[in-house]
């Protein structure tokens, strides 16, 4: 593996912004409103403080982690992000490249702009995921479910805070470069193939299951083997009403910020889920991850592993697969330094003593 040119994801993300065109950069920086949530997601992070062990022996650390069955090696994998192929012109072939490389996993959206089949063949080893989009008609879902399986996807993630497409304050469906780009893993044979058309936003919102309810998490459980991921859970009630329907995991996320605003950072709402879920299903997090000491912060906390969002973009967009690779391998450096310096060699020493709030020093 060749050693990522940059020491802070913050250097891809300036040279993305500079090789991106500007309807391309937006759609992928921007927030909903007036960006609260997005800014409080980073901000958060810088409100844990880390409280180091010392004198351990940390000579071999070993940053490996098992995330729904699949040994990775390191706890951070992709979350599920619309339209690679804006970044590349490989899309998620290369993104999923990129994440088995670094031998960790991709969520694939339904927003991709290539198929489950194709992504799968472009990294046959590669752990991957299917963000799933449920459908009106049913059968359809299961086309779907099927091609997951049958392509070697091995969980399907639902995302359940998006109860309604369309408009979120953001340049969303009107991207220019978005021209002659398809989501072969969300329409069926009558779309319209212009996706920034406003015909292609009435088929979606005719044939996309809208809102979603704890009914189709209970329909999705009876009708595949898969393991099944809750992404976009912020309180503890949902967290048990996420348990009791049989989930494998749930990923506390704010959506990267990008939908209602004003909703808590997901590192600040982790620790109740984590408690409310007592080990019970797996627990990830995302949102605002941006370097190896906030992943330890986010273990710490209780997340068993945890997503990035855009910094992937930013990897695509520099350098195709390469740079996806530069990214998942800084962080994969930053966080075996810091489990170091915390005196931990395994990720199952990562603990909750690990790390303190802010509000405890400024008593
Ligand atoms: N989340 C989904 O569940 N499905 C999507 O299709 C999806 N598309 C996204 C597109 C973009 C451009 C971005 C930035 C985020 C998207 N998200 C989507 C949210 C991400 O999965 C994730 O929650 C968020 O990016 C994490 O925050 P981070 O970008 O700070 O790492």
């Amino acid at each position: 593996a060749s050693r990522a040119p940059f020491s802070r994801l913050e250097d891809f993300e300036s040279l993305a912004e500079k090789r991106l065109p500007s309807d391309v950069w937006e759609y992928y920086s921007f927030p909903s409103c007036s960006g609260f949530t997005l800014q409080e997601n980073k901000r958060a992070f810088q409100r844990y403080r880390l409280l180091p062990r010392v004198l351990r022996d940390v000579s071999g650390v070993d940053t490996a982690a098992t995330v729904l069955g699949s040994r990775l090696d390191m706890p951070v994998a992709i979350s599920p992000t619309a339209h690679h192929s804006l970044a590349h012109p490989d899309g998620e072939k290369a993104t999923a490249k990129g994440a088995a490389s670094a031998n960790t996993a991709f969520v694939v959206s339904s927003f991709a702009n290539y198929s489950l089949e194709d992504i799968a063949q472009s990294a046959p080893q590669g752990v991957r995921w299917f963000y799933l989009i449920p459908q009106n008609d049913p059968a359809r879902t299961e086309e779907l479910l099927r091609r997951a399986e049958s392509a070697g996807y091995t969980a399907i993630w639902l995302t359940v805070d998006l109860p309604r497409f369309g408009f979120q304050n953001r340049r969303d469906s009107r991207i220019e470069s978005a021209e002659g780009k398809r989501f072969p893993n969300l329409t069926f044979d009558n779309a319209p193939s212009d996706v920034r058309s406003s015909e292609f936003s009435a088929y979606l919102n005719d044939s996309v299951k809208q809102p979603i309810t704890w009914d189709d998490v209970v329909w999705l459980r009876k009708n595949t083997q898969l393991k099944i991921v809750l992404k976009g859970i912020l309180s503890a009630e949902d967290a048990k009403e996420a348990v009791k329907v049989g989930v494998d995991g749930i990923c506390v996320s704010n959506h990267g910020g990008r939908q209602l605003d004003g909703v808590p950072a997901s590192i600040d709402a982790l620790p109740d889920v984590v408690r409310a879920v007592a080990g019970k299903a797996e627990v990830y997090v995302d949102g605002g991850v941006r370097s190896g000491a906030d992943v330890l912060k986010a273990l710490a906390l209780g997340a068993r592993c945890v997503f990035v969002g855009r910094p992937v973009l930013w990897g695509l967009a520099c350098d195709g697969a390469e740079g996806v690779h530069q990214v998942l391998q800084l962080l994969k450096e930053q966080l075996n330094l810091a489990m170091a310096q915390a005196g931990c060699s395994r990720v199952s020493d990562i603990k909750p003593s690990l790390v303190v709030h802010e509000s405890y020093y400024l008593r």
